[in-house]
């Protein structure tokens, strides 16, 4: 690792930076902590798949465990679905989580492939959060999270099997952030990303998408963006899969639930209305 000491004044290149920190330094939604709480795997992504209805219905005293329950089922199976998409690790491959938010995915990915993980996240409090969790569950010298930019991460050119953006590329440039990908790729090394992006043959951001991006203080990206980035930076889809209607009934289930945060119309609006796509991108470094 080349990285001279993290600071605030190193990682923090922009104002909007500092905006994104603090966003992340202070969250402290239910609809995600509650949800982590059942089985220590915090995440920071959508969910996908069919809900069970059963959920909804039985005694009411415990209608919300279920239905928390039930969201944090298909928010891991969201991170289950872009891990599948990493192709062959092995226990000695080195993986990144780019924007790791408290970890959920990187955990994942340890207790799947043996692998070394490290996450960076320009959030100090979702750094702290998230190695306490590798520690709890006693794999900190093999899951490692750090106060780094993931446009700048000091990590070793060619070093890494795999990374992965879990819905965190909407916060930096694409073009930057798949260059430093590169970078640190091996040849073969394969990147997947699940995102939300905007859908250019509808035109610009929607008024719904422009309301997820003041929620979240991010800026979706159009769909076309993703493929131009990849291209010039030598990462070369093998899979594109539009996941959209695969997260509705997350969105639907989440809209019902004790943890809704306002968000919930402007997804399903979004989504319905075809101005917005739920997309996993897996590439191949070239
Ligand atoms: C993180 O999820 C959400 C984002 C990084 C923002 C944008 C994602 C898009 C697909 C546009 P979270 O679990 O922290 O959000 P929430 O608190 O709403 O559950
Ligand atoms: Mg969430």
């Amino acid at each position: 690792m080349t990285m001279t000491t993290p600071t605030v004044a190193n990682v923090l290149h922009t104002a909007y930076q500092k905006s994104v920190a603090s966003y992340w330094n202070n969250e402290r939604h239910p609809v995600n902590l509650l949800l982590g709480d059942i089985d220590g795997l915090y995440h920071h992504h959508y969910g996908i798949g069919d809900y069970d209805p059963s959920v909804l219905k039985g005694p009411e005293d415990t209608r919300d465990d279920r239905i928390i329950a039930e969201m944090h089922r298909l928010e891991t199976t969201q991170a289950k679905v872009l891990l599948d998409h990493l192709g062959d690790i092995s226990s000695s491959d080195h993986l990144l989580d780019a924007g790791c938010g408290r970890g959920g995915t990187s955990l994942m990915a340890h207790q799947r492939f043996g692998a070394q993980v490290d996450g960076v996240s320009i959030s100090e409090q979702q750094v702290q959060f998230a190695n306490d969790q590798a520690r709890q569950r006693g794999v900190a010298d093999k899951v490692r999270f750090h106060f780094r930019n993931m446009l700048d991460t000091g990590f070793e050119t060619g070093s890494l099997r795999g990374i992965w953006n879990n819905e965190s590329t909407m916060y930096v440039d694409l073009f930057e952030l798949f260059a430093e990908h590169a970078r640190q790729l091996e040849f073969g090394g394969r990147y997947v990303c699940i995102t939300g992006c905007y859908n250019d043959v509808t035109g610009g951001r929607s008024r719904a998408v422009s309301r997820i991006d003041e929620h979240y203080i991010c800026n979706i990206h159009p769909r076309s963006d993703y493929f131009r980035a990849l291209a010039a930076n030598n990462l070369i889809p093998i899979n594109v899969i539009d996941l959209t209607a695969d997260t509705i009934p997350y969105w639907e289930l989440r809209a019902k639930s004790s943890v809704a945060t306002g968000i919930e119309q402007p997804f399903l609006t979004a989504y319905r209305e075809g101005s917005f796509h739920y997309l996993l991108i897996a590439a191949d470094r070239i």
